[in-house]
Formats: structure tokens, sequence, C-alpha cells
């Protein structure tokens, strides 16, 4: 996969990209990210990449000339790329869009600061807008990173066999099950007596239900769309009603 990023600030990605998962993904060829400096596509002898805004009012907006001089020479003749705006105004980002990227051999990220970018960049040269969330950042590169990082991992190859990107929690529509190592008690709390017993079914059965358990307390909305067994919706039943019974 080859990830293109446009951005005022290349080093902001260096941290990131050199460490652990990422870092091996691209010694390996797997994922090749390559870094762009807007400020490169300027003309003018000030190298200017905003300005303020016409109609008045505060802060600066980039400029539209440098900005999709920079898309159309990083993308080339390539129209099967995405180019992806990072701006709060996008869709929001989850594992489905993450995975919707990770079916592109390619994609282009651009990175906005200021107040965003000139309205006519989007209608020249944007073809996709996401957001990472309903906060406000100082710029797109954290929001680039993050989508970097959730969409390398889906990269077959890039976790290891054992660490299937499927089995993880958002992608089975469930929150994880809780996970526990040595040592056995910890200031008195015992690892639960299935997982130290050797019934692998057993694991499955009460992995699954205590990753029930947990979507139905912190994320009931995620309850709606998953997958479940009749056992699991009877499961699910008897918990609401444990509920029921404790706060009546
Ligand atoms: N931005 N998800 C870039 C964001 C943001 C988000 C604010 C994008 C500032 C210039 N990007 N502008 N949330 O907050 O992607």
């Amino acid at each position: 996969m080859e990830i293109d990023i446009l951005t005022l600030f290349p080093a902001m990605f260096d941290g990131p990209l050199t460490e652990s998962i990422l870092k091996r993904a691209q010694e390996n060829g797997l994922l090749a990210v390559r870094r762009h400096d807007i400020r490169a596509y300027t003309t003018d002898k000030h190298h200017s990449v905003d300005h303020t805004p016409y109609g008045g009012g505060g802060g600066m907006v980039m400029m539209v000339e440098p900005l999709v001089k920079a898309i159309e020479d990083v993308r080339g003749t390539d129209d099967q790329a995405p180019v992806v705006l990072l701006t709060p105004q996008g869709r929001v980002f989850t594992q489905k869009v993450a995975q919707e990227l990770a079916q592109h051999q390619r994609f282009i990220l651009v990175c906005g600061r200021y107040e965003g970018v000139d309205e006519r960049v989007r209608q020249t040269a944007i073809t996709d807008q996401i957001s990472i969330g309903d906060y406000v950042l100082t710029g797109g590169e954290l929001a680039a990173m993050v989508i970097i990082d959730a969409v390398a991992r889906l990269i077959p190859g890039v976790l290891g066999a054992r660490w299937a990107a499927e089995e993880d929690s958002h992608a089975m529509g469930l929150l994880e099950y809780p996970h526990y190592t040595r040592p056995p008690i910890f200031r008195g709390m015992a690892v639960p007596e299935v997982l130290l017993a050797g019934d692998h079914a057993a694991v499955d059965t009460w992995r699954r239900r205590e990753a029930i358990r947990r979507t139905w307390k912190q994320r009931p909305d995620m309850l709606l769309t998953a997958d479940l067994s009749e056992a699991e919706r009877w499961f699910l039943a008897d918990l609401a009603e444990a509920d029921a019974m404790a706060t009546d």
C-alpha cells in the first residue's frame, strides 16, 4: 500500500512512522508512506501558503494554488487514488471506513492548518472528506496519522499471523473480552479459573460472554448490530434482567 501525505509539517509524522509495527511494515515493503511539503509548491518569494479570508473575520485560510498544485503533482495520472481531506466536516472515521480505505492500493491524505482550506480546493481536487471525531485539532496531521495507523494494520502481513485483524473488538462488533497474564494472583485478585483450566471451548464461550457483558455495559449502541447466536441473545436477556432486579 502507498500513502501520500500533503502537509506543512512533514516532521510531525517522524515518531509514529519510525517505531514498532509501522516501521516494520515499511521495512518489509508492505507500506510506503511519502510526505510532501506543501510549501515546496509555492511560487512567490515569501513562499506563502495562507492568507486572510475574503469577507473578513479572524484567522487565516490555506490558499488554493499551492495546495491544488501539490495534489495534482503528487497524484499524477492516477485517477484511482482517493484524495482525502482531514476535516471536522467529513464523514466520521470508523473501522468500516478503515476497511474501505484498506482496499485501495494507494490514497492521498491532505492536512489543512489554520481555519481550513479555500473552498475551491474541495471543488477541484478532493474526492473524500474524513473526520476522526467531533473535536477540533490544530491541523489535519494527527488525524492523518490515526488513519494511517488504523489502515496499515489491516494490510495482510502487517500484524503477525496470530493477530489477524478480524479477531479484534470493533471488527467483531463487540468490545474486547478481559485479558490476563502472569501473575495468577495480584493483590488478592485472581485470574478467572476458566482461563487456567485448559478447556478451550469453555474459554471461547467465557470470552464471548464477557465481551457481550462489557459491550452491554459500556457501549449498548453496538449491540444493535452485533452478530449474536441464539444462546448469546438469551445471555444478554439475562444480563438485562439481573440489572433490572438490582436497580429495583
Ligand atoms: N481539523 N478530524 C484541520 C480537525 C480534524 C478532525 C481542525 C482538521 C483544523 C485545519 N481533522 N483543520 N476532527 O479537527 O480530522
